[in-house]
């Protein structure tokens, strides 16, 4: 799941901490001028042996000496200057990368720049992609840093962005089905969101993962407006064993939740599953007709179900859904895409958690979305 976006934003990650390696390059030069001086002393020192080495007269001699002497004075000069500059050369070497160049802000948008593109073409909404980008650029700003900690610090500021992002508050449906049960009345859960975008198939879902738990479960087939939508829902609730509250096409779907709703709490059922006809978010009447359900209905919980990989229409998809005020989303067809980039999105969006995901069309290709594994997994 979601390959191609880890190994993008690993490249992308990898592409930043060379360029920000190259920037902060310790200048070599101190070393240099050493050997340079070093070579000089050497060759100075082989002009005197020949001289030393020819005949001389005592005079000669004597002055030869006492200018040797002076010569050894000037080598111990200079053999002490080589050490300084030896010092300083490897002194420099280990604290020019952190004294010497800072990242500059015009540096790093240029670098930053590149980054964004990643999270962008990977389906993360503007907005997004620009907050996790000034959260690194905040952190690397004014710092001369190595590579491996340029890495380090890419790394940590964009887990902890996405982290932040990712972790709404969690909707606990254990907690919720219990509380309800205590109140002796079934919890209601619909499941609302744009055509073909895996709710019925989710219901079903969420009814096997339900009765795993060992609760009870019944649905409602409030969707009365697709043909063939309540033979689908039919179709799940005789593989699974649940049954389904239906009523015949073209009724008030806000009526068929109420009559599933009487149902469960006559029978002591726990949860009622409400599926929803497929709506066109610009489309206002079926906007208005959701808002009704919700309005007769008050279900416990209102989940949007969207396709991973509808893209950035997903932010404007969602928002509009939110009218309904969501308790979070579920995300479905992760399995086919490669991106991943939505699930951020709709969270910094919506501000609000994804609980399940669907991973597959098999009942069991359904997982509690967990933050954490998933940043866990992109670094
Ligand atoms: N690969 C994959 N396919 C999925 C997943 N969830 C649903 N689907 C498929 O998506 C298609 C549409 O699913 P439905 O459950 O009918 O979607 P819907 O939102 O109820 O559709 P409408 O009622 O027409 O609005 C079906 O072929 C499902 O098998 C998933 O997680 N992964
Ligand atoms: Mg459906």
């Amino acid at each position: 799941m979601f390959g191609l976006f880890k190994k993008k934003i690993k490249d992308a990650v990898d592409k930043l901490s060379g360029k920000i390696d190259e920037e902060t390059k310790p200048d070599e030069r101190p070393g240099v001028v050493c050997d340079v001086f070093q070579k000089e002393k050497e060759e100075k020192r082989a002009e005197k042996d020949i001289e030393l080495g020819s005949e001389v007269s005592c005079d000669e001699l004597r002055s030869q000496e006492s200018e040797r002497d002076s010569c050894t004075e000037t080598f111990r000069e200079e053999e002490k200057k080589s050490e300084e500059v030896k010092r300083e050369g490897f002194f420099s070497k280990i604290t020019k990368p952190i004294t010497s160049k800072t990242l500059s802000d015009e540096f790093l948008d240029d670098i930053l720049w590149d980054l964004e593109l990643v999270l962008l073409e990977n389906n993360v909404a503007q907005v997004v992609s620009q907050k996790i980008v000034a959260d690194i650029k905040e952190k690397l700003a004014g710092q001369s840093v190595r590579k491996s900690q340029a890495e380090r610090i890419i790394k940590d500021a964009m887990k902890s962005t996405i982290s932040e992002i990712l972790n709404q508050e969690k909707v606990d449906i254990d907690s919720a089905v219990e509380s309800a049960k205590s109140e002796g009345r079934a919890l209601l859960i619909l499941f609302l969101g744009f055509n073909g975008s895996g709710k019925t198939t989710t219901i079903a879902k969420t009814g096997k993962y339900l009765m795993d738990k060992g609760y009870t479960c019944v649905f409602a087939a409030a969707d009365s407006f697709r043909a063939a939508a309540i033979e689908q829902l039919e179709f799940h609730g005789n593989k699974l064993g649940i049954k389904v509250i239906k009523q015949k096409y073209g009724t008030d779907p806000a009526a068929i939740i109420f009559d599933a709703v009487k149902h469960a709490n006559s029978r002591g059922i726990n949860v009622v599953l409400a599926d929803s006809a497929g709506r066109v978010h610009t489309d206002r009447n079926l906007l208005e007709e959701l808002k009704k359900i919700v309005r007769v209905n008050k279900p416990d919980l209102k989940l949007l179900v969207i396709e991973s990989i509808a893209g950035n229409d997903v932010v404007e998809q969602a928002k509009v859904f939110d009218e309904v005020e969501l308790n979070g989303v579920v995300l479905t067809k992760t399995d086919v895409d490669d991106k991943g980039g939505s699930a951020l999105s709709l969270c910094y969006t919506l501000r609000k958690p994804i609980c399940f995901i669907g991973t597959g069309q098999e009942y069991g290709e359904f997982e509690e979305f967990d933050a954490t594994r998933m940043v866990d997994s992109i670094f």
